[in-house]
């Protein structure tokens, strides 16, 4: 269990106001909104010449590829509006973004029919992983404009996922390589006491929660 887990676990509940019925039941349990942006990342922030900036594609494809951001931003555009959720409690809705649909940069690929499983690769060190399954819907992208502009440096400028249906440390700043997998294998909150999945609308924050406790638990223990 790392540092940030344990405090996360043991942090106070915030009180969320209620909001109307329309914004609440965007709202994930245990998340406050904000309009601000807050930055969260570990590392410093890295610096890039985009002439030679570049993003690989290997692991389970016929053939590895090697993407600059001109071949990236040559292929179908797409814009999303999505609500993102952090999992130290933060939400922010109506989040605008330009980059390509990770489902049509799959098109490019030769992904091979055993992959099932994607690490995202990013720096400085990080890494994220995924099912395959959850980076094909419409509102997953590779993303280099926010808000109508390129990404800032503390936000992943060139390229950043942004995977908005799962809890934002999936979201790699800072892409650099998507290794597609057979087996999966935990990035690195997942191997810090956070949850394989993360879906903000389960409370998937941590590892420990990947075991449920069932429901009738209670009834197969000593009673008298
Ligand atoms: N490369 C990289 N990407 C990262 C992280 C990181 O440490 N390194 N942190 C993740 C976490 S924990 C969060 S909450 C989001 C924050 O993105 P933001 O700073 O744009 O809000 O980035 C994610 N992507
Ligand atoms: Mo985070």
């Amino acid at each position: 269990m790392s540092d940030k887990a344990d405090r996360l676990k043991k942090a106070r509940v915030p009180q969320q106001p209620q909001l109307g019925d329309e914004l609440q039941h965007r709202l994930p349990p245990g998340q406050t909104l904000t309009d601000s942006f807050p930055i969260l990342h570990y590392g410093e922030v890295p610096e890039y010449d985009l002439s030679t900036w570049n993003l690989r594609v290997f692991g389970e494809v016929e053939e590895e590829r090697i993407f600059t951001m001109e071949q990236l931003q040559a292929l179908p555009v797409t814009h999303t509006v999505s609500d993102i959720h952090c999992v130290t409690r933060w939400s922010k809705f109506d989040t605008a973004w330009e980059g390509v649909r990770f489902a049509d940069l799959m098109q490019q690929l030769n992904v091979k029919p055993e992959a099932r499983y994607v690490m995202l690769h990013a720096d400085p060190d990080y890494e994220t992983n995924l099912p395959l399954e959850a980076l094909l819907t419409d509102d997953v992208l590779l993303a280099w404009n926010y808000d109508g502009k390129p990404l800032t440096a503390k936000h992943g400028w060139p390229l950043r996922m942004v995977v908005p249906q799962l809890y934002f440390w999936k979201s790699a700043k800072w892409l650099r390589g998507i290794e597609f997998m057979k087996e999966d294998r935990r990035g690195f909150w997942e191997d810090h006491g956070f949850h394989n999945i993360a879906d903000p609308f389960q409370e998937q924050r941590f590892s420990s929660d990947e075991y449920e406790m069932p429901e009738d638990e209670w009834k197969y223990c000593e009673a008298d």
